[in-house]
């Protein structure tokens, strides 16, 4: 606030009050703004060792670490199989890559292809054992998404007497312009395979 002089013990000019408010106004507005700066960044993307941090704290990597237990229907050297603790309905089953990583987005080509060749194999078990014909694959990506553990995971949930997943599909009214726009944007980015409509 730099050097204020009390006129006498315990009081200041108007002068120097006035800078003191305007100084701790300021100070206040800039704390303000670091702190909604510091709870909008996102760490977990842009901080590979927080990344890390957050990857070895979640309850999937404790799974898989063996630290607690699972009711374990698969393995092998990149994918772990296991039955969900709350399940929508009976086999409700979670299918995880071994590399730790959040969101399906960060996924190796070598994780995500070992997850495919398994995920059909997995859904034929759990409908064998149940005696479900139908099924959803869920996986949520982000908190806004449903995400709870952020550790990539597929789920398995079959679709049977009224349990199972229940979805609310709300679809927008669009206009093709809308739709050539944002396929153009996506196939951009998608790669070289993105052919023209
Ligand atoms: P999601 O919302 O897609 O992140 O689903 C996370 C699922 O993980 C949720 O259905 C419950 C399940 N889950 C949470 N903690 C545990 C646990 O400690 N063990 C097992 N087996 N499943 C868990």
């Amino acid at each position: 606030l730099g050097v204020m002089e009390p006129v006498s013990k315990g009081r200041f000019t108007k002068a120097a009050r006035n800078l003191a408010r305007s100084r701790i106004g300021s100070a206040v507005s800039h704390m303000r703004e670091a702190s909604s700066l510091f709870r909008s960044f996102s760490w977990t993307y842009a901080c590979p060792s927080l990344n890390s941090i957050q990857m070895s704290e979640n309850i999937f990597s404790k799974i898989l670490r063996g630290e607690i237990p699972c009711h374990r229907v698969y393995e092998d050297e990149a994918v772990l199989a296991f039955l969900d603790v709350n399940p929508l309905a009976p086999g409700h089953t979670l299918v995880i890559p071994k590399a730790a990583v959040a969101t399906l987005d960060l996924l190796s080509d070598d994780s995500a292809a070992a997850i495919g060749r398994v995920l059909p194999r997995l859904a034929r078990a759990v409908m064998a054992a149940t005696g479900a014909t139908d099924y959803n694959i869920l996986q949520n990506n982000g908190a806004s998404a449903h995400q709870a553990v952020f550790h990539v995971h597929f789920h398995i949930i079959p679709k049977f007497e009224g349990k199972g997943l229940g979805i609310v599909w709300q679809p927008l009214a669009v206009e093709p312009s809308q739709l050539t726009a944002i396929r153009e944007r996506i196939a951009a980015r998608a790669g070289a395979q993105a052919g023209k409509d």
